[in-house]
């Protein structure tokens, strides 16, 4: 590849795409698919309980803290906002990121690139790049697939195999629930890290796996647990936090480093929490007294169907897994898919109440889905399965299929997946529930472990549980009667169960904090009802930055 021939006097401007996105419109935002993790595809039937947060582009703020060019990161912009910023400074370059959905909205910023700030070299990265042939829709320079700060390096002239750099990424912000919008302080949110991209595991359906190699591949950024632990010592200094969202598609596959993180985790005494994604097979190469040692407080955890083929489920009963994951204090967020090639409308429900039989804390449900660059969608082309003029906007698992099943249609592909959501909220009750009884169950388990670091950390956690939580488990028993008696009940024990053990500090949080929380609720639940959406802010982030010649 040519370099840019500024080298590291090369000016970068990395954006992600515009916003709003909670909305239906030509670029393809579409409301059903807002700029949030947990409401999008998690939580989004629990109403006012519903978790809603935002998530920063990692992907450009890695990049960025890996040149030494002078670059600017513009995360969530508007038009107007993107517009400004060409105008404003003379980019050399303009990175773009995006997945695939979102690619209308790279189209309409290329556009206006070429006319703001004609001089510009366009490149394009993240997902949207593995739509075949994606170069004919974009007017960009370079399409570039795959891990991005290696390309980066090498179009600056940078030497690419420099150690990476991890950014301080506060990993969600501008967090709400029951209506309440959670002040960002500094310290109160985890951190999130970046150890790999990619997952060898190689799932058929699988986008992030088949973007960064497939099976057998993955990037690694740090290859030993004790890179890893250096770069995590640095961000509890300058984020001031004790737990990190560990954003690595199968963090504990790779053993030897997560062990290595152990040991240096011991030495050190550190109490650190660590939310992972990891699949059934990874889990079960750990003991539960070295899950928990390690940190591990949360599980983003694939459960697919028992009739379905994946390695990674292969000898694992996955309820028995979760529950044993969550009466060791281990939050467990299963990830469900709807439409596999053997269900069928007779047996779907089946499959919903066997995934909702897990009770894990949180559940997502997704569309299978063949999405372009993956072997599935690989598959299902050559069978000739791929529905036609299907708008990319609407390829993101919580609308309809866009392929053509056996047995379900695209109408009841929709249906079904609302109802596995709804179904798992009336059953098991909002996740903030779920997440308090686990969070008991650890402390109740681990208060008098022998380790300290672990005995602080189920302290440090089961101080929200007997202020704010025990609030919101009041607001929630009341309005559950109306939804599910039973559950109404359930919530009720555990919020005694928490004021036995924690005593009257519990039961005033409850009794004062709980009737609080229950009218924003309400009030957050009309809001809704009215059509209340949330957006995330735009964020501009410079560095290495020096006033442009000649500007
Ligand atoms: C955090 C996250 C989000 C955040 C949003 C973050 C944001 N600000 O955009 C939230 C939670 C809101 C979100 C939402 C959605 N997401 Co999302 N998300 C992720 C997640 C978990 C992590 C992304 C990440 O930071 N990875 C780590 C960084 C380092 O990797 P990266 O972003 O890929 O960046 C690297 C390269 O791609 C490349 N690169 C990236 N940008 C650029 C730019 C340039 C110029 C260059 C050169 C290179 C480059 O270099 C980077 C370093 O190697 C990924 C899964 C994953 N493990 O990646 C899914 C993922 C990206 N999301 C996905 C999807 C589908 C969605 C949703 C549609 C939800 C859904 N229904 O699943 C919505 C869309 C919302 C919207 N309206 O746009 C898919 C994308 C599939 C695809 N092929 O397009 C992924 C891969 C998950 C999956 N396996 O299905 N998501
Ligand atoms: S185990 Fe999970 S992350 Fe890995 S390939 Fe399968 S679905 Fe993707």
């Amino acid at each position: 590849m040519k370099s840019h021939p500024k080298g590291a006097r090369t000016r970068v401007l990395l954006a992600s795409v515009f916003g709003p996105y909670a909305q239906d419109d030509e670029f393809g935002s579409r409301s059903i698919n807002p700029m949030e993790l947990y409401h999008n595809q998690v939580t989004r039937a629990q109403g006012a309980f519903s978790l809603r947060m935002f998530h920063r582009s990692w992907g450009i703020m890695m990049i960025q803290a890996n040149i030494s060019s002078p670059c600017a990161v513009l995360d969530f912009p508007t038009r107007e906002a993107f517009a400004r910023e060409l105008t404003a400074n003379q980019y050399d370059v303009v990175g773009i990121s995006s997945i695939i959905v979102n690619v209308g909205k790279v189209r309409e910023m290329c556009r206006m690139v070429r006319k703001l700030s004609p001089q510009s070299t366009i490149v394009i990265g993240g997902h949207v790049t593995a739509i075949p042939g994606v170069e004919n829709p974009l007017d960009a320079d370079h399409i570039v697939k795959g891990e991005g700060i290696r390309w980066m390096r090498e179009f600056l002239g940078e030497n690419p195999d420099r150690a990476i750099q991890h950014p301080e990424i506060v990993s969600g912000l501008e967090t709400r629930i029951l209506g309440v919008r959670i002040p960002d302080r500094k310290g109160a949110t985890a951190a999130t890290v970046i150890p790999s991209v990619g997952c060898p595991m190689g799932c058929n359906f699988c986008t992030t796996s088949s973007f960064f190699g497939g099976k057998g591949k993955f990037v690694n950024f740090y290859e030993t647990g004790d890179e890893l632990f250096d770069v995590m010592s640095q961000l509890e200094k300058s984020l001031n936090v004790q737990s990190f969202f560990v954003m690595d598609e199968n963090f504990l596959l790779h053993r030897e480093r997560a062990m290595q993180l152990l040991r240096r985790m011991k030495k050190s005494g550190k109490s650190w929490g660590l939310a992972v994604f990891a699949s059934a097979n990874a889990i079960r190469k750990y003991t539960m007294d070295e899950l928990v040692e390690l940190g591990v407080s949360w599980i983003w955890m694939g459960l697919e169907s028992p009739r379905s083929s994946y390695t990674k489920l292969q000898g694992t009963d996955t309820r028995e897994l979760t529950r044993e994951l969550r009466e060791h204090g281990i939050r467990v967020q299963g990830s469900t898919i709807i439409g596999l090639e053997h269900h069928t409308p007779a047996n779907i429900r089946g499959e919903i109440d066997y995934a909702i039989s897990h009770s894990t804390d949180f559940h997502q449900f997704m569309l299978y889905t063949p999405v372009p660059g993956t072997p599935l969608y690989q598959q299902m082309s050559d069978q000739g399965r791929m529905l036609q003029n299907v708008d990319l906007a609407d390829i993101h698992g919580q609308d309809r299929f866009n392929f053509q099943h056996a047995t379900i249609s695209r109408e009841e592909s929709k249906r079904f997946l609302d109802l596995a959501f709804q179904r798992d909220y009336e059953q098991n009750g909002p996740s903030l529930y779920r997440m308090c009884r686990t969070m008991l169950q650890g402390w109740s388990r681990y208060k008098q472990f022998p380790d300290a670091r672990v005995r602080e950390r189920f302290a440090r956690e089961s101080v929200k549980l007997r202020t704010a939580y025990s609030a919101a488990l009041w607001a929630m028993e009341q309005h559950f009667r109306q939804v599910h008696r039973d559950v109404s009940q359930e919530i009720r024990s555990l919020r005694q169960e928490v004021q036995t053990e924690f005593g009257s500090t519990a039961w005033l949080a409850a009794h004062l904090g709980g009737p609080l929380l229950s009218w924003t609720a309400r009030r957050e639940d009309r809001r809704l009802q009215a059509g209340r959406t949330y957006e995330p802010p735009t964020f501009l982030e410079r560095s290495n930055w020096a006033p442009a010649e000649g500007a």
